[in-house]
């Protein structure tokens, strides 16, 4: 029988084959699949993101526990479906329209991932109609990533035309990026914002109530 904490201290070390394998075993041994998500996968992403929070992990850490918690998630997420699992919540995230940088994006839409959301990753240079579309097909937090000071107008672009759209009041919206500040996001009326991609789970998390 496969312990989920072996498969925790995997993901964390960044074992994808391991953990790939390991999930597997548990999977094949009849394990609850709610157990081997939470217990294995989910709270070893926390730990990852609870130790980037304290820098005692770096972007480099979190992306090979990234990949780890992928290889498990592939085994999984077939067995979870049947067994009628469903996801914390959707969630849409992208690098706003004129700014091409993802690698923090991409660790948010990854953490997000771990935590158990549902991710859209749109991607970069996003215009706001992509966002729109996202929440038409049921995103209910969108977030918004920029690192140049000239494209953090375009995210205030896309609360105007979720606005616009009648879709604003459905919807929260975070943002973030180095440039970003939690003032920022009061002026454009941003329901939050997270200074990193761990704190942005939480605050997802806290947004929702869930
Ligand atoms: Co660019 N770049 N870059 N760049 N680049 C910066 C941002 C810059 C600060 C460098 C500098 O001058 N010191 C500067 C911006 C200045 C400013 O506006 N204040 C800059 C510039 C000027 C430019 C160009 C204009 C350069 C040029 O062409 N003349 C150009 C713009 C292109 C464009 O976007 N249109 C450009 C291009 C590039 C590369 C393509 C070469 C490359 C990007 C590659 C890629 O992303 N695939 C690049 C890089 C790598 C950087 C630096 C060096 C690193 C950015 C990074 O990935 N950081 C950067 C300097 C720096 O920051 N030291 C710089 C690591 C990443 C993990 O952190 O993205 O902050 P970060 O994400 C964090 C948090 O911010 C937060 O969580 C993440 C993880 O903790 N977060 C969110 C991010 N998004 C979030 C969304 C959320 C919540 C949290 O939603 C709720």
């Amino acid at each position: 029988m496969v312990e989920l904490k072996e498969i925790a201290d995997n993901l964390i070390k960044g074992q994808a084959p391991k953990v790939k394998e390991l999930v597997e075993e548990a999977v094949k041994s009849g394990a609850d699949v709610r157990k081997i998500l939470n217990e294995g996968l989910i709270n070893a992403m926390a730990v990852v993101g609870d130790k980037f929070k304290k820098n005692e992990f770096y972007v480099p850490e979190v992306l090979i526990a990234a990949r780890a918690m992928h290889a498990g998630m592939e085994i999984l997420e077939p067995h979870l479906a049947k067994a009628g699992v469903k996801p914390l919540a959707k969630v849409a995230i992208g690098t706003v329209k004129g700014d091409l940088h993802d690698i923090g994006k991409n660790l948010v839409s990854m953490m997000m991932r771990g935590a158990g959301f549902k991710v859209d990753d749109l991607g970069i240079d996003v215009p706001p109609e992509k966002f729109i579309e996202s929440v038409k097909n049921g995103s209910q937090v969108v977030c918004l990533s920029a690192l140049l000071t000239t494209t953090m107008p375009s995210m205030k672009a896309i609360l105007d035309e979720l606005e616009k759209a009648g879709l604003r009041a459905k919807v929260k919206a975070m943002i973030g990026g180095a440039p970003v500040t939690q003032n920022y996001a009061d002026e454009i009326g941003a329901n939050g914002y997270a200074p990193d991609a761990a704190s942005a789970v939480d605050k997802a998390k806290e947004l929702l109530g869930v």
